[in-house]
């Protein structure tokens, strides 16, 4: 091998290799169980794409929703600061807000905003990722009324806890943004609805922004940038296995592939191995035989006609209250009431 090339190929010296907060002991676990069940199978590999967020790959996602090509989160912004002073007027008396994956909370400000204006408001930004939660608190800690409460958990867990909290009289306002639901299959998505529906209470409210169906080419512009953000942030999975999991994955041999699968009516992200190769996951026990082409299957965005995510919510125990969509970048947000 050329010297010039080792230091791209070689894992980096363990002192290099300790990441910004060391995973505890228990995500580790959820971690090397995962990489063994998908990794470990025959047939179709397949990582979940919580696992994208990293310190780094936070910040990937941070810039990817900077990339003109990118448009869902500018949509998303847009919406939202639109609807704000309509979704302030149809949730009368105190809320609380719950925000399931925050990522840096900035687009919900607006929001936050509109209903301070009223009274001062709680609000609990839940996300795994401790870099995303901080960023959040920074954004809108300062915003006066209103106060920050981060809860560093799993959407379900932490929303457990913020509707155990809060103070009785108070409804509970669930936002679930930036077509986040996207990543769950279809049928997940529906059942993941209906159990968010079971720990809220019947007047609470559930803000679902989803991104809708637009032409392949410009769908794939948004998840294969240029300037290869978007490989990054997905190439940075298997960069994560090697810092935390001991694996040796070769990055210069694989590729980011973004595909449009029609039938299914959603973005697929993929790594392609390069070449027939084989790699190692140590503490995951897991000695891997990769063919040329054959693919590691990262994440699946589904997207949604804004009827469908009206009926996605009405299956579940919800009435839509209002619905607004974006011209610019085909992009709905649902408003919906517990009954
Ligand atoms: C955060 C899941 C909404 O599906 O568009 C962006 C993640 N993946 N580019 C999306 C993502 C590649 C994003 N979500």
């Amino acid at each position: 091998m050329q010297p010039s090339a080792a230091w791209k190929t070689r894992p980096a010296p363990a002192s290099a290799r300790v990441p910004a907060r060391a995973p505890t002991p228990e995500e580790l676990a959820g971690f090397i169980a995962d990489a063994r069940a998908g990794l470990g199978r025959a047939g179709q590999k397949e990582l979940p794409p919580k696992y994208f967020y990293d310190e780094v790959g936070s910040s990937l996602f941070e810039v990817i929703t900077l990339l003109p090509e990118y448009g869902l989160t500018r949509a998303d912004a847009r919406l939202l600061r639109r609807l704000a002073p309509e979704l302030a007027a149809r949730l009368a008396g105190p809320v609380a807000v719950a925000e399931l994956g925050s990522g840096t909370g900035k687009k919900t400000r607006w929001v936050l905003e509109a209903l301070r204006w009223r009274q001062p408001i709680d609000y609990f930004p839940i996300d795994i990722s401790p870099a995303a939660l901080r960023h959040c608190a920074e954004q809108l800690g300062k915003l006066p009324g209103v106060s920050v409460t981060p809860v560093e958990a799993a959407y379900r867990a932490g929303l457990e806890m913020v509707a155990a909290q809060r103070p009785a009289g108070t409804r509970l306002l669930v936002l679930f943004l930036g077509s986040t639901i996207g990543n769950f299959h279809r049928g997940e998505a529906r059942a993941f609805l209906g159990q968010l529906r079971q720990t809220l209470a019947p007047g609470d409210a559930l803000l679902l922004g989803t991104d809708l169906v637009k032409p392949a080419v410009t769908l794939l512009r948004a998840y294969d940038d240029p300037l290869g953000v978007t490989a990054a942030f997905n190439l940075n999975l298997l960069a994560r296995m090697n810092r935390e999991l001991g694996a040796d994955f070769e990055l210069s041999r694989w590729a980011h592939e973004a595909r449009w699968n029609a039938e299914e009516r959603r973005v697929e992200m993929h790594l392609r191995s390069l070449e027939e190769q084989t790699a190692t996951v140590r503490l995951a026990e897991l000695a891997l035989r990769f063919r040329r082409d054959e693919t590691i299957w990262t994440e699946s965005c589904y997207k949604f006609t804004a009827a469908e995510a009206a009926a996605m919510g009405g299956e579940t125990g919800f009435g839509v209250a209002a619905q607004w969509v974006d011209a610019e970048w085909p992009f709905a947000e649902t408003l919906f009431l517990a009954h």
